[in-house]
């Protein structure tokens, strides 16, 4: 065979750069470029960048459908000692939706963890940061409470066990809020795990003290659930699988299944009971079944994004949301390697699928959280990192299920709850009254999202029987499937469309 000629080698290259330029120009063009209208009904959209009075770090859904955001000054510099925002959807985005509150208590509650307590509604505010001889990042041993009907934040004192830094919190079954990990001083973690009660106060789990579970490997914002068992479940960034008992001194057990390697800054979540989905490196996406004591990992379907920094959240149709993050840890979010579009998996059939691309790069510190009304509140990123930008901002992400199926790109009607219940428990029925025919009801834990992960978040689908516009919805069977709390109650119509949530408390009734 003759060998080609310089014409037919250039030719070759030429051809090869052509080819490779198509296929790199899609994939660019399909990162980069936002929906059409006749494409919300697939991907949804993103609302403006709307300013935010501080970097919303940290946010928690309260049980008003406000929300509590905190972690930077006014002018986007690292540090919550000075004020919090209190921000309420219903008036909009503008500066009269915000309420921006002083933070007397003397706690930076910077990289703090924060949770509502069940029983009495107040957002518990664990640890937080502490200055020493000028340097930050040391850690702090107060608790805080901000309390929704007062709109103030006061101090608990300093009554953790351990200082800490970057913990992980979760309400329990029983009401009690369990508390994981975290750094203690500079070079040093917090491994004991600790559990507040409302009535006594805190206790720490000396059985479970051991670096490998949630110290040296695991200390930064540890991913753990409660399972239906009642035991925890907990997975570190190696992929090494643990579960912890809390019963007396507590106690662990390393499970004999691995995960591939994960990262502090990739989420994991409970989609439904029991179920968790794990994106580790690379992008790499792991279901794991923990309704049985011995899990079942299968390998889901590859996002093919890397996804660092970035947030998972449930929708209100049992989706999975993904948003923001980078293929490098610590990007700045103006190059190519910052995921801007954000992607939604669908557990029924374990795709993933484009969603719409976000305005701005959502990287170290941002945040993602499911609102009352269906839409997803991503915002902030900056304070405090290396490279990343401080983003004093946010965008609201309207999903797919708020459009018309027509391609019109037309919002779609939405069904109205008429009549709910306050107040549901479990194992007890209760009745809903609707304008429209409805087809699902899905009940989500309202989160409190920080640090690529969001406390809390838990999906249960209800069973229902429909007598007319009346629907008898079956509660939640037990705690450990849906800790006591407050709860966003979703009615999805027979197009699948939700309705805005009614807040529901879920607790055993005052006797
Ligand atoms: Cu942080």
């Amino acid at each position: 065979m003759q060998a080609p000629g310089f014409r037919g080698v250039v030719r070759g290259l030429a051809g090869v750069l052509v080819a490779g330029g198509l296929v790199f120009g899609g994939w660019w063009h399909w990162r980069n470029q936002d929906v059409t209208p006749a494409e919300y009904h697939l991907r949804g959209k993103f609302g403006a960048v709307v300013p935010w009075p501080i970097i919303p770090i940290h946010v928690s859904v309260l049980p008003d459908g406000r929300v509590l955001a905190y972690g930077t000054d006014r002018q986007g510099r690292q540090g919550a000692d000075e004020v919090i925002d209190v921000w309420d959807p219903r008036k909009g985005t503008g500066p009269e939706s915000h309420l921006v509150l002083p933070n007397r208590t003397g706690t930076d509650i910077f990289c703090s963890g924060q949770i509502i307590i069940p029983s009495t509604g107040q957002v518990l505010l664990v640890g937080g940061d502490r200055t020493v001889n000028g340097v930050r990042n040391w850690s702090s041993p107060d608790i805080n409470f901000y309390d929704v009907q007062t709109a103030t934040i006061k101090s608990g004192g300093r009554t953790l066990e351990r200082p800490r830094w970057y913990p992980t919190v979760m309400t329990l079954a029983n009401g009690e809020v369990l508390v994981l990990g975290g750094r203690l001083d500079l070079e040093h973690y917090a491994p004991i795990p600790e559990i507040y009660n409302p009535q006594t106060g805190w206790r720490t789990l000396p059985g479970a003290d051991k670096d490998e579970l949630f110290g040296a490997q695991n200390w930064n914002y540890p991913r753990a659930w409660q399972t239906p068992r009642g035991d925890i479940f907990s997975i570190n960034r190696l992929g090494d699988l643990y579960t912890v008992t809390l019963d007396g001194q507590g106690g662990f057990t390393k499970l004999p299944q691995k995960l591939p390697r994960g990262h502090s800054y990739l989420p994991s979540l409970m989609y439904a009971p029991g179920k968790i989905l794990s994106i580790r490196m690379g992008g790499l996406t792991y279901n794991i079944d923990i309704n049985q004591a011995q899990p079942v990992i299968k390998r889901a379907a590859w996002s093919g994004l890397a996804r660092f920094n970035a947030t998972a959240t449930v929708l209100a149709d049992g989706k999975v949301y993904v948003n923001g993050g980078s293929v490098r840890n610590d990007d700045n979010g103006t190059g190519i390697l910052s995921n801007r579009l954000s992607e939604i998996w669908d557990p029924a059939t374990d795709k993933w699928l484009p969603g719409a691309v976000a305005h701005k790069a959502r990287l170290y510190h941002s945040v993602a959280l499911l609102m009352q009304d269906g839409t997803v509140l991503t915002g902030a990123g900056g304070a405090g990192a290396k490279n990343a930008a401080n983003n004093l901002d946010a965008e609201i992400y309207y999903p797919p299920y708020l459009f018309k199926s027509d391609g019109s790109g037309q919002l779609a009607p939405r069904p109205v709850i008429k009549a709910a219940p306050d107040f549901i428990s479990w194992g007890k029925g209760f009745t809903l009254e609707s304008d429209a025919p409805l087809g699902r009801f899905t009940l989500i834990k309202m989160g409190s999202a920080t640090h690529a992960q969001v406390y809390d978040q838990r999906f249960i689908e209800l069973g229902f029987k429909q007598k007319g516009a009346v629907y008898e919805v079956s509660a939640p069977e037990n705690a450990f499937i849906a800790p006591p709390g407050y709860y966003f109650l979703f009615a999805v119509d027979t197009h699948g469309v939700p309705s805005v949530a009614k807040i529901v408390r879920l607790d055993t009734p005052a006797s």
